[in-house]
């Protein structure tokens, strides 16, 4: 008896350990690491009839497409080979306790010096759909962005029709001049920068702009098939119209999050938000414009007002419609640049695809306003660095608070090693001063102040924030984005927010879940999120000209007691000032 109980107890758990290690296997079999170099070197790009050198990442324009399955880790050793500083950034993955990985200069890490180099490390948890990654330091974004494809886990699926085929598409936006130095000479002038020469698709401007037409873009299809597209907004200061000549599109996701399946003929794009359509080839066999051009909701600024486009061209179309020849391809017709009605109805479209847990029993109830302002001449300063309206500089600011980044630490390595000095953590919940915030403001209320301040959040509070849009100096459309969080939109209006009356229009079922929400001009969006992830946070307007005027925050989440619940160590490599 004794003896068989002694040979059966190692066998025993020798056998339950076999079984450990087969049931660890096989749920873990499909989950991949990808290994991915990427040089950022200067390049050689021809656009707009003239040759430029530019920073870009292994040599392309877009950089490269990275493909991964939801649950894989991404190794991506970025390797700095050009002249400047540069970080990248993995835009709306959630970097669940790997926050050093995310990449804004001096948020998350010091950049990567000219010779340096970084491995970014992430795993991608429970996120299916079109993300981005992009540059995340000075305006290097313009030329170092490229797709980020999460494709369900082997053996599930997208919760709509197999697409045939799957195609990015990049919007970007080109400047003929070296994007660095013009924000080097707005920030020297304290005016607005230039507006960029062109609107690019994958790269490309297209058919409409000089010297452009024999490298546009063509998206092949065969008649019937359905296809997906991942239209993806990288453009640096412009929220963006983009249609498809006589084609409708099925809204399926964005940012990564299904939706409820809806059909539209334009869709609305912020700089970092993301849409995936399907778009069925059911018209006469031709080719078919596919365009994007400029949302612009600020009255009276000046905005780059081209067009961009590419080809969709049915593989069956006859041949004199093809490239080459004569035949243009049918174009599209697309809403006037300050067309917000037709951008509202496309953003309060949105619904989960399926009911949602929405936070509720808010533990953090917040306000912040997101507008612009101006600074007043410092004293000393000549006039020629204060050439915005009226011998000002232009400024922005949430809650008054116009962001200024550190440059001895990031803000992560000063939180997670107690380094003083380097910002403080009395963000204020709501605005200093109540106004009507998007009337006539005073304009004794335009001048932000400027400061690095951060919000403390415990680890696993809810969150509700109200942003608030502001018309001072001009109210206008800003994406705000959330690093290291989804968060669901659960009402947006225009106008001022009302605790006691907009409360009834909280969709509390199945509000979008994003990464990038539209603050309509001159009104406000509400967002909930839980905040389940330690580390420092960024939260800023997309279009990159207001980032550097200091529409700006950043979060800090406190760790929590649980075993997965605080940040990890960060990584041997990791860039310090
Ligand atoms: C910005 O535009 C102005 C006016 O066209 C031009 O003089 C200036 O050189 C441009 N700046 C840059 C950096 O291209
Ligand atoms: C194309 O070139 C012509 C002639 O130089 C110029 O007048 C026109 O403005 C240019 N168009 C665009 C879109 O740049
Ligand atoms: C934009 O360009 C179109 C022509 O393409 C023109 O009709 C329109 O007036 C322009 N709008 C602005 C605000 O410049
Ligand atoms: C849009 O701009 C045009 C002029 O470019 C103007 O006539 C029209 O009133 C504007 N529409 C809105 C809704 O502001
Ligand atoms: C600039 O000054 C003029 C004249 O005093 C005034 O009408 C205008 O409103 C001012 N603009 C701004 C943005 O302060
Ligand atoms: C970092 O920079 C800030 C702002 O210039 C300064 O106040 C602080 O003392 C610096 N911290 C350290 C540790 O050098
Ligand atoms: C705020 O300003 C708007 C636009 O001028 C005005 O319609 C509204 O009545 C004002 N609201 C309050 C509470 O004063
Ligand atoms: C805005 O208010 C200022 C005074 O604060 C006033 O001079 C101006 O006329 C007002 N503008 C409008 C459009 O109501
Ligand atoms: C922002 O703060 C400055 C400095 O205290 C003040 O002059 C300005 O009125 C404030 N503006 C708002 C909107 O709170
Ligand atoms: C590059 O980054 C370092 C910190 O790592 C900083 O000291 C330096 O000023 C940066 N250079 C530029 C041109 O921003
Ligand atoms: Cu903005």
């Amino acid at each position: 008896m004794e003896a068989y109980i002694i040979i059966l107890k190692p066998l025993c758990s020798s056998l339950l350990a076999l079984l450990f290690l087969f049931v660890l296997s096989s749920s873990f079999a499909d989950a991949k690491v990808h290994h991915h170099d990427f040089v950022v070197q200067e390049t050689k790009i021809k656009r707009l009839c003239m040759a430029h050198n530019r920073i870009t990442v292994n040599g392309m324009f877009p950089g490269p497409t990275l493909e991964v399955r939801n649950g894989d880790t991404l190794v991506v050793n970025v390797m700095n080979r050009g002249q400047y500083n540069v970080t990248i950034h993995w835009h709306g993955i959630r970097q669940l306790r790997t926050g050093w990985a995310d990449g804004p200069e001096f948020v998350t890490q010091c950049p990567i010096r000219p010779g340096g180099s970084y491995t970014y490390r992430f795993t991608i948890q429970g996120q299916e759909g079109t993300l981005w990654w992009h540059a995340h330091s000075s305006w290097l974004r313009a030329t170092v962005y490229g797709a980020l494809i999460i494709h369900p886990q082997e053996g599930s699926h997208y919760p709509f029709i197999k697409p045939k085929r799957d195609a990015p598409i990049l919007l970007g936006e080109w400047w003929n001049s070296n994007p660095i130095h013009v924000l080097r000479e707005a920030t020297r002038t304290g005016a607005a920068p230039n507006v960029s020469d062109a609107y690019t698709i994958n790269g490309q401007p297209g058919d409409l702009y000089n010297c452009s037409s024999k490298d546009t873009v063509i998206i092949p299809v065969d008649s019937g098939e359905t296809n997906l597209l991942r239209v993806i907004n990288a453009a640096l200061n412009q929220e963006l119209f983009f249609t498809i000549a006589n084609h409708k599109m099925t809204v399926v996701g964005a940012d990564a999050s299904y939706l409820k399946p809806f059909t539209t003929s334009v869709i609305v794009l912020g700089p970092g938000q993301t849409t995936d359509v399907l778009i069925t080839a059911d018209q006469p066999p031709a080719r078919y414009y596919i365009a994007a051009r400029a949302y612009n909701s600020a009255q009276g600024a000046p905005f780059d007002n081209t067009t961009t486009t590419a080809i969709l061209e049915y593989k069956s179309a006859p041949c004199p419609a093809k490239k080459g020849f004569s035949i243009p391809p049918v174009s599209p017709s697309l809403p006037a640049y300050n067309d917000t009605n037709t951008a509202t109805t496309f953003a309060t479209s949105f619904r989960s695809r399926t009911k949602v847990e929405v936070p509720t029993d808010i533990d953090e109830n917040l306000f912040f306003t997101v507008g612009l302002g101006l600074f007043n001449c410092p004293p000393k300063a000549r006039a020629r660095n204060c050439q915005g309206p009226n011998g000002t500089r232009f400024g922005a600011s949430m809650n008054n608070e116009s962001f200024v980044l550190p440059s001895n630490f990031s803000l992560l390595q000063a939180s997670q090693q107690g380094i003083p000095g380097v910002f403080t953590t009395d963000f204020p919940a709501v605005p200093p001063v109540q106004f009507n915030y998007t009337g006539n403001v005073s304009r004794t209320l335009w001048q932000p102040v400027k400061g690095t301040k951060l919000y403390k959040l415990k680890y696993g509070s809810r969150v509700q924030l109200v942003l608030q849009g502001t018309s001072i100096f001009t109210a206008e459309n800003h994406p705000i984005h959330l690093h290291g969080y989804d968060f669901y939109i659960i009402a947006q209006g225009f106008g001022n927010f009302n605790s006691k009356t907009d409360t009834s229009k909280f969709n509390l079922v199945d509000p979008p879940l994003r990464n990038t929400v539209g603050v309509p001009v001159n009104g406000w969006a509400v967002i909930r999120f839980i905040a389940d992830n330690p580390g420092v946070w960024l939260m800023h307007c997309h279009l990159d000209v207001h980032l550097n005027w200091g529409l700006a925050m950043a979060f800090l989440v406190e760790n929590g007691v649980g075993e997965l619940q605080s940040i990890e160590p960060p990584p041997a490599d990791y860039p310090i000032c």
